[in-house]
């Protein structure tokens, strides 16, 4: 190891990060390449159940009695097609209308196209994607890849304004041949000054160990427009929200302004240079992180603890 290369270690003071920046992949036993996202082209399927919950809210979810707000998280590679049989077991009409996907108008997830599930119905909706290409005439189209939502259409009003609302929401991410997989995705929706439908001060707040590549969604629904913000950590204001090299021109920011329907998705490696913490994400709307828009990103050492934190002095959980 050069000078350099043992001060960083000694500045970062933790060893997954120091190797990772300082020494070879050989060196430490870890993969020798990040894991890549495989050309795509399958036909796949999947069932979603759109449920009344317990307290009132509804969820998608792909078990009956599993739903969850968000509701699961959609991946699908550049080419594939997606078939979901969704069944409305609720005692109102409700949709599944997606963004960013191809779709024919019979999969719209609205009631102007009658692509609506009554309560008790079941439908099927159609999501395509495809890789970036040359048109005939020349011009570029560009691929699906991207940090995508879905959401409920019909509950409530004919823009499911109720069903959004209430937590019929979530994420789909389409990758593009050779995209880097994390280790981990969470989802993260500011729904009007909620964070995931959770009441204000209580997170939700996601957990990682220093060193994990950790991926996370954020969607925005509701009325009002936010900051996302994350401690510790940065990302490119991209599609990938990471650099694809040295000359990548893309902005490296730690906070973006977000408006209803909006998404956007990036990568981190937690704790990159900066070590095991209680990291906090919020709205930097200070009006709107009073009033409890906030949750924890926390970063473990390898031993599972963070030190400096205890769990006690916070509203999180
Ligand atoms: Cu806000």
């Amino acid at each position: 190891m050069d000078r350099r290369g043992f001060n960083r270690q000694v500045l970062l003071g933790g060893a997954v990060v120091a190797t990772s920046l300082s020494l070879g992949p050989e060196a430490t036993g870890a993969p020798t390449r990040a894991r890549t996202a495989p050309a795509g082209g399958e036909v796949k399927h999947l069932k979603l159940y759109v449920e009344r919950l317990a307290d009132g809210q509804m969820g998608y979810g792909l078990a009956k009695g599993k739903a969850t707000v968000p509701g699961p998280l959609i991946e699908l590679n550049e080419g594939d097609t997606l078939h979901i049989e969704v069944e409305n077991t609720m005692d109102v009409a409700a949709s599944l209308h997606v963004h960013g996907m191809d779709y024919e108008f019979s999969s719209d997830g609205t009631k102007l196209s009658k692509s609506h599930v009554e309560p008790g119905g079941t439908r099927t909706y159609t999501w395509r994607t495809h890789a970036p290409g040359r048109r005939a005439d020349g011009t570029w189209r560009a691929g699906s890849a991207g940090y995508w939502h879905y959401h409920d259409h019909v509950v409530g009003t004919e823009h499911g304004t109720q069903g959004l609302r209430k937590g019929l929401y979530g994420a789909v991410i389409v990758r593009r041949a050779g995209d880097i997989l994390p280790d981990k995705t969470h989802t993260i929706v500011f729904n009007d000054m909620l964070i995931n439908n959770k009441s204000g001060h209580s997170g939700p707040n996601f957990e990682a160990t220093v060193g994990d590549r950790v991926e996370f969604v954020m969607i925005t629904h509701g009325e009002f427009y936010h900051t996302f913000h994350l401690h510790g950590h940065r990302w490119a204001d991209n599609r990938t929200g990471m650099l694809t090299g040295p000359d990548d021109p893309s902005q490296v920011i730690d906070d973006k302004i977000v408006g209803p329907g909006d998404s956007f998705g990036f990568q981190v490696i937690a704790g990159e240079g900066v070590g095991a913490g209680a990291w906090m994400y919020h709205c930097h709307v200070q009006s709107h992180s009073d009033m409890g828009m906030a949750g924890l990103f926390l970063v473990k050492k390898t031993d599972g603890t963070i030190p400096g934190y205890e769990p006690q002095d916070h509203g999180n959980h």
